[in-house]
């Protein structure tokens, strides 16, 4: 997917981007019917005792639904990542972040670099809606513009990769009221820079998920800040990287997906 120079004057200027249909119809759902096979393989019921990773992700989904991987490695997001980031890009994350009804639970301000932080900060998270999302069931809200500002220090809370799945990372801001909600429609796709503050408030509809996929794309040669700088392991996409066990990493799926 190529993105219009006012697209890409947006995302500078707010660190954001919405795009409108990336997937529908048959193709949005089946996809959606491979991510809940895969859901209800592994996850119980939604149970407010329990922790936001155990009610709300399921990861590394590619591994669980060809759907997703075709999209993952080669669907139209991979071609935004290539204008955001470079021309050499990996997979760093793929996952479902589900807020299901019932989970009325809100995410504080946080930058998705503050979790697993990458150099250089250049990475993007895509989140792919596979409901509508509104301020009822429990959207984004983001604050534009402020991934100009950059990393916001959180290493106290946080000294190794391993910490960061647990940690909470959360943040206070200071210009709340600007605060913008990311509505979309089942099959739009948020674009969100690495340093973009965002929150998610419960869901409070009574009868309706609010289900993501999440993908998030990096430098082909990002490396984990808080994990001595390795380099973050993940599908190489497009282009080439330094890094021999970057260009190995889950090539066998590459073959499957070439084989048939
Ligand atoms: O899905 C949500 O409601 C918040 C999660 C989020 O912002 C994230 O995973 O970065």
């Amino acid at each position: 997917m190529k993105l219009t120079s006012q697209q890409l004057e947006r995302f500078t200027e707010d660190g954001y981007l919405v795009l409108k249909r990336v997937l529908s119809g048959e193709r949005l759902a089946k996809l959606t019917e491979e991510c809940m096979s895969a859901w209800f393989a592994e996850k119980e019921d939604f149970d407010p005792e329990a922790t936001w990773l155990q009610n709300s992700l399921l990861p590394d989904i590619h591994h669980r639904s060809r759907l997703v991987r075709d999209y993952y490695f080669d669907g139209p997001l991979v071609g935004v990542a290539e204008h955001l980031v470079g021309p050499n890009i990996k997979g760093a994350t793929s996952q479902l972040t589900f807020k299901l009804k019932g989970n009325i639970k809100p995410f504080g301000w946080h930058q998705d670099n503050g979790y697993g932080q990458l150099d250089p900060a250049t990475a993007i998270s895509t989140l792919t809606a596979l409901d509508d999302a509104d301020i009822e069931n429990g959207c984004l809200w983001v604050l534009p513009g402020s991934h100009q500002a950059g990393q916001v220090d959180v290493s106290d809370r946080l000294s190794t990769e391993a910490k960061a799945a647990g940690a909470d990372l959360s943040v206070e801001v200071d210009r709340e009221s600007d605060a913008v909600p990311v509505q979309l429609s089942a099959g739009d796709a948020a674009v969100l820079h690495c340093h973009l503050l965002h929150r998610s408030e419960g869901n409070l509809s009574t009868d309706r998920d609010r289900r993501i996929l999440f993908l998030r794309y990096a430098d082909a040669d990002a490396v984990e800040v808080y994990n001595a700088r390795q380099p973050r392991l993940g599908p190489l996409l497009r282009g080439k990287t330094r890094y021999p066990e970057v260009a190995a990493f889950e090539r066998e799926l590459f073959a499957e997906n070439e084989t048939s």
